[in-house]
């Protein structure tokens, strides 16, 4: 089976889970846990922020960053297809109360004019907005990135007009690579970053929400209130840690094999993508031409051995990572050449 899914498929390898076996631990709760603390403090230093806190999920990390950042009522404004709005479950109205605004990003990447024109004016009748939330790269934009200028012109935007800037950036490192700067950079400025370690990095769990140490001093307390205080969890922190040191600049290859996959996808009958918009491991194609819908597609494919996940009702997305290699690509591609052929028939 070709599983490409996610890249949050990936099972840890061997020397992975020798270095969770052989962490050292203690009650993170407590803030003990000196793996932990090396993680965090690793992250912190990477993104150029005060601090960093472990939490399980990149939804618990975007969801205690927004609960952090906002009171109830208050509006953020987000592109439609973000992770934060499409896929959390209405997490942030039912935790932190808030109402989103959402704007139709270019493949989910917001431009600072569409966000000056969706900021309110002060006024008794509305909400104020008070927290924008980037995705990057961005999932549903089918890998799609915000550069560091777009970052940064963003970033001031906001606080010039007293509004936080929240970044889920649970691929950043695959961003970073493909704008080929650091993600320190990419931040450009912004309150609070999520990095994920269980998408292309390969962990089997664990995200790090950074910003300045006040922010993270009382983001801590909502991961307590979320039910999200661990205990001897340098257990996880370790395979973070093994995938910052050996999982980062594999990432080209996942992005070498998206863009072969989109490539190629491009001259079949039925399949419609546009491959020079692939640039880190998504890739998203309409299957419309083929005659089925995305499900039946995913559905049929999966019994011929690739997995894909209905995205849309005619888009399918195939997502490249750490257990998939370029002999797979080949082999998908095949596969899929066969299966259109016969289903044509
Ligand atoms: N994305 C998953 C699914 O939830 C769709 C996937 O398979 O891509 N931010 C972004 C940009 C994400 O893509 C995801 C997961 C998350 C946050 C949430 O991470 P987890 O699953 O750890 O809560």
């Amino acid at each position: 089976m070709i599983d490409l899914r996610s890249d949050t498929v990936t099972m840890p390898g061997r020397a992975m889970r020798e270095a969770m076996v052989t962490a050292e631990v203690g009650d993170d709760v407590l803030g003990e846990d000196p793996t932990i603390n090396l993680l965090q403090d690793k992250m912190a230093s990477l993104l150029g922020q005060g601090a960093g806190l472990f939490v399980p999920s990149g939804t618990m990390a975007n969801q205690v960053a927004i609960k952090t950042h906002i009171q109830p009522g208050d509006e953020i404004l987000i592109d439609q297809d973000a992770h934060i709005y499409y896929y959390e479950c209405a997490a942030t109205a039912v935790i932190a109360g808030g109402q989103f605004h959402c704007l139709k990003g270019d493949n989910g990447i917001l431009s600072p004019e569409a966000i000056a024109a969706a900021i309110r004016p002060p006024d008794i009748h509305q909400p104020p907005s008070r927290l924008v939330c980037l995705e990057n790269t961005h999932n549903r934009g089918g890998g799609t990135i915000y550069t560091v200028e777009r970052t940064t012109s963003i970033t001031k935007l906001a606080s010039s007009q007293n509004i936080k800037v929240h970044l889920d950036g649970a691929r950043l490192f695959n961003a970073a690579l493909a704008a080929r700067t650091t993600v320190k950079e990419l931040t450009g400025g912004v309150d609070s970053v999520s990095i994920c370690f269980s998408k292309g990095l390969g962990a089997p769990v664990g995200s790090v929400l950074c910003g300045s140490a006040d922010f993270i001093a009382e983001a801590r307390r909502f991961r307590k209130m979320f039910g999200g205080g661990m205990r001897q969890v340098g257990i996880l922190a370790a395979a973070c840690l093994y995938a910052l040191d050996h999982h980062v600049e594999r990432l080209e290859e996942d992005h070498e094999n998206a863009r072969r996959l989109a490539s190629e996808l491009a001259q079949m009958d039925g399949i419609q993508i546009e491959p020079e918009q692939v640039i880190t491991n998504i890739v998203i194609f309409d299957v419309a031409g083929t005659g089925l819908d995305a499900g039946s597609f995913s559905d049929k494919l999966a019994t011929e051995g690739v997995l894909t996940i209905p995205f849309g009702p005619t888009t399918v997305r195939a997502v490249t990572h750490l257990d998939v290699r370029a002999a797979d690509i080949d082999r998908a591609l095949e596969i899929i050449r066969h299966f259109l052929k016969s289903s044509a028939r």
